[in-house]
């Protein structure tokens, strides 16, 4: 190798070790502008992310808050008795109709009801009369088996029924009524009482 090869070496080695040198004391600039936001603690991510969480925090404030709405219970209405958290006309007067009694909800200004739980069933069956049988807010008319509310259009919350039902007898029982704490399926032409809820839920 002659002298000014040589030189042209040492001098490709030396920018080359510079070069490499920056690259480490500047790792944000050879980053083009990117490095810092992961880099620095204070980065525009950590900013956004913040900003998420505080946003999700506002959201389940108002969830919660619309929750606590939903939980209250519905205003009176005349003729209505509160059962548990929820108030409910319970017809001792005359028997009619599942359809009739649909409609008699209705015009109360709430709707035939729609138990919830255990706990609701109970509080409701200790108001009726033993042997008694009351017309709910439940039937198969739409698809047999299926057992929905007709004011929502939605499955039942909650069932209990009596030993052997829904039995469908002569493939004609598409509406349920309660008696003495549990539920049987019966031809919805047939006469019985009602009980009514004051609220309209989306269940
Ligand atoms: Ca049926
Ligand atoms: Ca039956």
């Amino acid at each position: 190798m002659d002298i000014t090869r040589l030189l042209f070496f040492i001098i490709f080695v030396w920018q080359k070790y510079e070069s490499l040198a920056n690259t480490v004391e500047n790792p944000v600039q050879e980053c083009f502008g990117f490095c810092d936001q992961i880099l620095d603690p204070n980065s525009t991510y950590e900013q956004k992310w913040n900003e998420t969480e505080t946003r999700i925090k506002t959201l389940q404030d108002k969830i919660i808050q619309i929750e606590n709405e939903l939980a209250k219970p519905k205003p009176k209405i005349d003729g209505f008795i509160q059962i548990g958290s929820r108030y409910f006309h319970i017809e001792v007067d005359f028997r009619v109709t599942w359809y009739k009694a649909i409609q008699l909800c209705l015009d109360k200004g709430g709707q035939l009801a729609v138990i919830q739980n255990e706990e609701e069933l109970n509080a409701i069956s200790a108001k009726l009369d033993e042997g008694s049988s009351y017309w709910l807010d439940i039937n198969d008319l739409a698809y047999e088996g299926q057992f929905e509310s007709w004011a929502s259009g939605k499955k039942t919350p909650y069932l209990k029924w009596y030993h052997g039902e829904p039995n469908n007898v002569n493939d004609d029982e598409d509406c349920v009524f309660l008696k003495n704490r549990e539920m049987s399926d019966i031809h919805c032409y047939s006469s019985l009482y009602y009980i009514c809820q004051s609220d309209i839920v989306d269940w």
